[in-house]
């Protein structure tokens, strides 16, 4: 069921921060879609511009000692648990000072002081490892939660069922996260399922779920709150629908209008769900100046313009370090 959020709830501070937070994640990508026009950046890079509530209502209520794991789309996911910009932006530009030393791209980054422990492009392939990590820290009677972010295409993988099977059953606190942005690669929903219903998987698995708007922040925090309480008391896992639509492309800066018979006047009608504006809304309608949100676009072009210059000027991996960290029989 979808909550709504009276948006008064939260103060002009905690406002501002949403705000930043998903601006950033926003001019961030803007930024790499250029340099990826460019030729700047070279490696298959999927962008995250227009699903910025999810990443920031599902880990704006975590701790850093909460685990995050995410996908091929993950830039969002890192910046919101608080992963380090700049070593990210180094990494895309494959440099020895990116997060994964240069030898990842933008479909393996990690953060582990920040509780981000790893994305993977293997659809679904991440899901397993939150349920692992909440095995641990529940064997371990530790309070961290875990979080599985995945696309409405990891829905479609066995080990997505398994892994919400043994959550449930053990009581697990692993929180299951679907950006349903309706599309895989290029195929509808309604192409690859009867239905439009993974919802019904928490009911299947015996676990409550949530389906919320995924481009309100506040529909997404509240049902993220609900979960990470019920987890942390140790009662078990949830599943998180979020619904929204990405703005670019499956991959790259292309904004894909001619792929699809639907996703021209799809993205126009997503396009004024824009999640910023809801939040900027928000901030106008608490009294906050237009001027100060444009300050804070300001400080967020200036944190990202500087993220930029980090990884240009910084070291490729040496090459004979080329084969170091390579599996070899
Ligand atoms: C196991 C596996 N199968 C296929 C692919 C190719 N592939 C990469 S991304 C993708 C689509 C994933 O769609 P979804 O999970 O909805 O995420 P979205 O791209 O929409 O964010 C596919 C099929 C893959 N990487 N891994
Ligand atoms: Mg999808």
């Amino acid at each position: 069921m979808p909550l709504t959020t009276p948006q008064k709830k939260y103060s002009t501070r905690e406002l501002r921060d949403l705000y930043y937070q998903m601006a950033k994640i926003r001019i961030a990508e803007e930024q790499i879609a250029e340099l990826l026009n460019n030729r700047e950046i070279n490696c298959p890079t999927h962008l995250y511009t227009g699903q910025e509530a999810i990443a920031v209502g599902v880990c704006s209520p975590l701790r850093s000692t909460d685990y995050v794991f995410g996908n091929h789309r993950s830039h969002g996911h890192y910046l919101a648990k608080g992963g380090n910009l700049k070593a990210m932006m180094a990494e895309l530009f494959g440099k020895e000072t990116g997060c994964s030393h240069g030898r990842g791209g933008s479909m393996h980054i990690i953060d582990k002081q920040a509780g981000v422990l790893g994305t993977v492009p293997i659809v679904a392939g991440t899901i397993p490892l939150a349920v692992g990590t909440g095995l641990s820290a529940k064997l371990q009677s530790q309070s961290n939660v875990s979080i599985a972010f995945f696309g409405d295409g990891a829905v479609e993988e066995g080990t997505f069922h398994e892994s919400m099977n043994f959550a449930s059953l053990m009581k697990l606190p692993t929180i299951f996260v679907c950006e349903n942005n309706f599309y895989s690669s290029h195929l509808n929903l309604l192409e690859r399922r009867a239905k439009d219903n993974i919802i019904e998987s928490s009911t299947l698995h015996g676990m409550p779920g949530h389906s919320v708007d995924g481009n309100n922040v506040f529909d997404v925090l509240d049902a993220t709150k609900a979960a990470v309480r019920k987890a942390r008391r140790g009662g078990g896992p949830s599943f998180i629908e979020c619904r929204t639509y990405r703005w670019h492309g499956h991959v790259g800066p292309s904004w894909d209008m001619d792929v699809g018979v639907k996703r021209k006047s799809e993205l126009e009608v997503w396009r004024k769900k824009d999640p910023l504006l809801i939040v900027k809304r928000a901030l106008l309608s608490n009294g906050l100046p237009e001027t100060v949100i444009g300050s804070l676009n300001q400080t967020a072009e200036a944190e990202v313009a500087a993220a930029i210059t980090f990884a240009k000027t910084g070291p490729l991996p040496p090459k004979e370090q080329l084969l170091a960290n390579v599996f070899r029989l």
